[in-house]
C-alpha cells in the first residue's frame, strides 16, 4: 500500500529495504516455491486423512501456531507513529547532544500506551499513559521512555514487581481488567505512602486523556545534561502538546470503552492520515549542579516534580508525528525502548528508580523478543552504523566478516576501535560517589504528602470534584478495611478531600489531618491549558428537508476553523436538504454515539420520525451531561427547548444569536462547560 504521507528521512529509507508488498505477487511458500492450491490440504483420497508430506500445510500451520509473542509485562496496549524532531538549538549551552544542535532534524518513532491493561484492552480506562520516543540520532538511538504524569508510584525499583502485581488483575480470578479499582492495588497504596502523589494524579483528569495528541509527556526522573566543557546540569524532560492538555469525563470514558475500545489509537491514526499531524514541543527544566540541595525535596526522588513556576520549562525543539506504521506488529509491537539508550551529552542520576530501570528494559526484551539480537529488528536499528564484537545468538541477521571478534587485537588493527570522547565516544559523567553498602531509603525521600497536597491545591473546583469522585469510585470498588486504611492515608494529604471521599464510601470521616502546604502550581491545572478548535470533532444530527442555505455555511466554517464533522442520520446514504443540497451520511445512530464527539450540532429536519427524535434526544442528553458544546438550528432548537437545555453554558442556537457559527466554534474550543447545571 502506498502511503500518501510518506515523509522521507533516514529511518524511512532504512525501513524501505525491509518492506514487502505481497499484492499482485504469486503465492509461494517461505522457501519461494510457487504454490498451486491454498484451499485444500493434501489427502489420501478426497475423504481421506491429510498426509504428512504436505509441507505447504505444515509450514502454514506451524507459522500460525507461533504467531504470538509475550505481550509487554506493563504498557502492553499501545499505538505508535513515526515523525520528526527538529531542535531549536536552545539546549546547546547545556548539552553536547548532536541531535539538539540548532536545526538538526532527527527521525523519531513514538509509542503511546496504557500501563495496566493487556494488549487487547480498552483504551479510555483510568490509568497513566506511556509516551515513549525513540530518536534515531546520528550518534545512536536515544530513547526517552516517558509517561503523561511527572511522578511515579514508588521511589525504589525493587518495589516495581510488587506495584505491578498489585495493580494488574488479581491472580486468583484475573479481574478486573485494565483497572486500578480493586483491593490489591489499594492495599498496596495504603502500605506504600510514597505512592500518594502519583495516585492523586491518577485520580485526576489526566488519567483519562481525550487524545494522545492532547497529553503532556514527562521523563519523570532527573537526568543530566553534559555540555562541551563537561559541565553537568540536572534536567527534567517535558513534552507539551500544541493542542493543549484535555481529558474525557469519567462516565464518558467508561462508555467509550464499550462503544469504541480503540478510541485513542483511532484518533491518532485518523489525524495522521488526514494530515493533522500531532505536534509537541520538547522542553527542559534545568538546574545547575550547585543547586542540588536548594529544594525542600530531594531532586533524585521520582515522586517529586519541580514546579514550573520555580524552574521554568525552556523549549528546545519540536516533534511532529507525520506517518502511520505499515504494520503494527513489525513496528509498534517489536519496538524496544530503553531509558539506558543515551547519547553523549545525556547521562543518568542516582535516582534509585531510574537505576533499576536501566536493568529491566533489556531484560524484558530478551524474553519478549526472543534473544539478544532484537536491535537488528528493523524498527530498532540505529540509522548510524554499529560495529562491535558481539556475535551470534538466536535470529542473528548481520553477517560479520573476518576472523576477529575480540578486543584488543592486532589481526584487525585493533578495530573496531573505541573512540575518545572528543571523537564521540560516550563517557560517563564522573560523579563522585562514596558511602556504605546499605539497603535503605534516604531520609530526604521521607516526605510523601507535601506534593500530593501541592497538586490538590493547584486544581480548579471542577478538577477537585472529579478527584473526589474518582477516589470514591475506586475505593468504592474495594472492601473494608482497605477503604478505611486509604482514608487514613488520604487524610495526610487534605482533610476535606479525605472527609468527602469517606462520606461517599461509608467510612467514618477523619476529624483531623491534612498537609499544611499552601503552595500551588497553576501549570498543573488543565483549566490553564491551550484551547483551540483544531481537529475537534462535531456530530451533526440531520435529516432530509434541512435548510441548506443555513447549514452549509456553518459546516464550511467549521472546516475552515480546522474542525471536523460527521453527518449522523437515521439511515446510511444521503440526506437531502429542502433546497436539494445533499450530504453523505457518515454514521447512523447505531454505528456511532454521542460520547465519540467533542460537540453536537442538532439540525434535524421538518419530518423527523419518532425514532429519529428519540435518538437525537438521547445523543443530546449525553453530550449535555458530559458538558460538551451543543449548537442547534431549526428542529434541533426545539429538541433543546423540550429537554430544558437552553440558556445553559455551552449551548448556542441560531434562534438566540445572530453570530451563531463564531459562538459555536468558541464553545467547542472551550472543550467543556463545567459551570453547566447537569443535575
Ligand atoms: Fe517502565 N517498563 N518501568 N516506566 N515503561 C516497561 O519495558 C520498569 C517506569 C514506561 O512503549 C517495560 O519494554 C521498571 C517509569 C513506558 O514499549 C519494563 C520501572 C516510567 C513503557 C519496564 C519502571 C516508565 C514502559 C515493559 C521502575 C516513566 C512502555 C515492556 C523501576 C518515566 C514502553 C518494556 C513501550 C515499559 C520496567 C518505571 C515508562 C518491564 C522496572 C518511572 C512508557 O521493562
Amino acid at each position: 500500500m502506498e502511503k500518501s504521507n510518506r515523509h522521507e528521512n533516514r529511518k524511512n529509507e532504512q525501513l524501505e529495504q525491509f518492506r514487502t508488498d505481497d499484492q499482485n505477487q504469486a503465492l509461494t511458500t517461505n522457501q519461494g516455491l510457487k504454490v498451486s492450491n491454498d484451499e485444500f490440504s493434501l489427502k489420501a483420497g478426497v475423504r481421506g486423512p491429510t498426509l504428512m508430506e504436505d509441507f505447504h500445510f505444515r509450514e502454514k500451520m506451524t507459522h500460525f501456531d507461533h504467531e504470538r509473542i509475550p505481550e509487554r509485562v506493563v504498557h502492553a496496549r499501545g499505538y505508535a507513529a513515526h515523525g520528526e524532531f527538529e531542535a531549536y538549538g536552545t539546549a546547546e549551552p547545556f548539552t553536547k547532544a548532536g541531535f539538539l544542535k540548532k536545526g538538526t532534524k532527527t527521525p523519531v518513532f513514538v509509542r503511546f500506551s496504557t500501563v495496566v491493561g493487556s494488549r487487547g484492552s480498552a483504551e479510555t480506562v483510568r490509568d497513566t499513559r506511556g509516551f515513549s520516543t525513540k530518536f534515531y540520532t546520528e550518534e545512536g538511538n536515544y530513547d526517552l521512555v516517558a509517561n503523561n504524569m511527572p511522578v511515579f508510584f514508588i521511589q525504589d525499583a525493587i518495589k516495581f514487581p510488587d506495584l505491578v502485581h498489585a495493580i494488574k488483575p488479581e491472580p486468583h480470578n484475573e479481574m478486573p481488567q485494565a483497572a486500578a479499582a480493586h483491593n490489591t492495588f489499594w492495599d498496596f497504596v495504603a502500605h506504600n505512602t510514597e505512592s500518594a502523589h502519583h495516585v492523586i494524579w491518577n485520580m485526576a483528569d489526566r488519567a483519562i486523556p481525550r487524545s494522545f495528541r492532547m497529553m503532556e509527556g514527562f521523563g519523570v526522573h532527573t537526568f543530566r545534561f553534559i555540555n562541551d566543557e563537561g559541565k553537568s546540569h540536572f534536567v527534567k524532560f517535558h513534552w507539551k502538546p500544541k493542542l493543549g492538555v484535555h481529558s474525557l469525563v469519567w462516565d464518558e470514558a467508561q462508555k467509550i470503552s464499550g462503544k469504541d475500545p480503540d478510541f485513542n489509537r483511532k484518533d491518532l491514526w485518523e489525524s495522521i492520515e488526514a494530515g493533522d499531524f500531532p505536534e509537541y514541543e520538547f522542553g527542559v527544566q534545568l538546574l545547575p549542579e550547585e543547586d542540588e540541595f536548594k529544594f525542600d525535596f530531594d531532586v533524585l526522588d521520582p515522586t517529586k516534580l519541580w514546579p514550573e513556576e520555580d524552574v521554568p520549562v525552556t523549549m528546545i525543539g519540536k516533534m511532529t508525528l507525520n506517518r502511520n506504521v505499515d504494520n503494527v506488529f513489525a513496528e509498534t509491537e517489536q519496538v524496544a525502548f530503553h531509558p539506558g539508550h543515551v547519547v553523549p551529552g545525556i547521562d543518568f542520576t542516582n535516582d534509585p528508580l531510574l537505576q533499576g530501570r536501566l536493568f529491566s528494559y533489556t531484560d524484558t526484551q530478551l524474553i519478549r523478543l526472543g534473544g539478544p539480537n532484537f536491535h537488528e529488528i528493523p524498527i530498532n536499528r540505529p540509522v548510524c552504523p554499529f560495529h562491535n564484537n558481539q556475535r551470534d545468538g538466536y535470529n542473528r541477521q548481520t553477517i560479520n566478516k573476518g576472523r576477529v571478534s575480540y578486543h584488543p587485537n592486532s589481526l584487525a588493527n585493533n578495530t573496531p576501535a573505541p573512540a575518545s570522547p572528543a571523537e564521540g565516544g560516550y563517557e560517563h559523567y564522573q560523579e563522585k560517589v562514596e558511602g556504605r553498602k546499605v539497603r535503605a531509603r534516604s531520609e530526604s525521600f521521607n516526605d510523601h504528602f507535601s506534593q500530593a497536597k501541592l497538586f490538590w491545591n493547584s486544581m480548579s473546583a471542577t478538577e477537585k470534584q472529579h478527584i473526589v469522585e474518582a477516589y470514591s469510585f475506586e475505593l468504592g470498588k474495594c472492601d473494608m478495611p482497605i477503604r478505611e486504611m486509604n482514608i487514613e492515608v488520604l487524610a495526610n494529604v487534605d482533610l476535606e478531600l479525605a472527609q468527602k471521599v469517606a462520606g461517599n464510601i461509608g467510612v467514618t470521616p477523619p476529624a483531623e489531618g491534612g498537609s499544611d502546604v499552601t503552595k500551588s502550581s497553576p501549570a498543573l491545572s488543565q483549566e490553564n491549558t491551550v484551547k483551540l478548535p483544531d481537529t475537534r470533532k462535531v456530530g451533526v444530527l440531520i435529516d432530509n428537508g434541512f435548510d441548506g442555505k443555513e447549514i452549509m455555511p456553518v459546516l464550511n466554517e467549521l472546516e475552515a476553523s480546522k474542525m471536523k464533522y460527521e453527518i449522523i442520520s437515521e439511515t446510511q446514504g444521503k440526506v437531502t436538504g429542502a433546497d436539494g443540497t445533499e450530504l453523505e451520511v457518515t454514521h447512523t445512530f447505531s454505528t456511532t454515539d454521542a460520547v465519540l464527539y467533542d460537540a453536537l450540532y442538532a439540525v434535524g429536519g421538518p419530518d423527523v420520525s419518532k425514532a429519529f427524535a428519540k435518538n437525537a434526544a438521547k445523543f443530546l442528553g449525553e453530550a449535555f451531561d458530559h458538558y460538551k458544546a451543543i449548537g442547534a438550528a431549526q428542529e434541533g432548537e426545539k429538541w433543546l427547548e423540550a429537554a430544558k437545555m437552553l440558556d445553559q453554558p455551552g449551548i448556542v442556537t441560531t434562534g438566540q444569536t445572530t453570530d451563531f457559527t463564531k459562538q459555536f466554534i468558541e464553545a467547542v474550543s472551550a472543550h467543556r462547560h463545567w459551570d453547566r447545571d447537569v443535575s
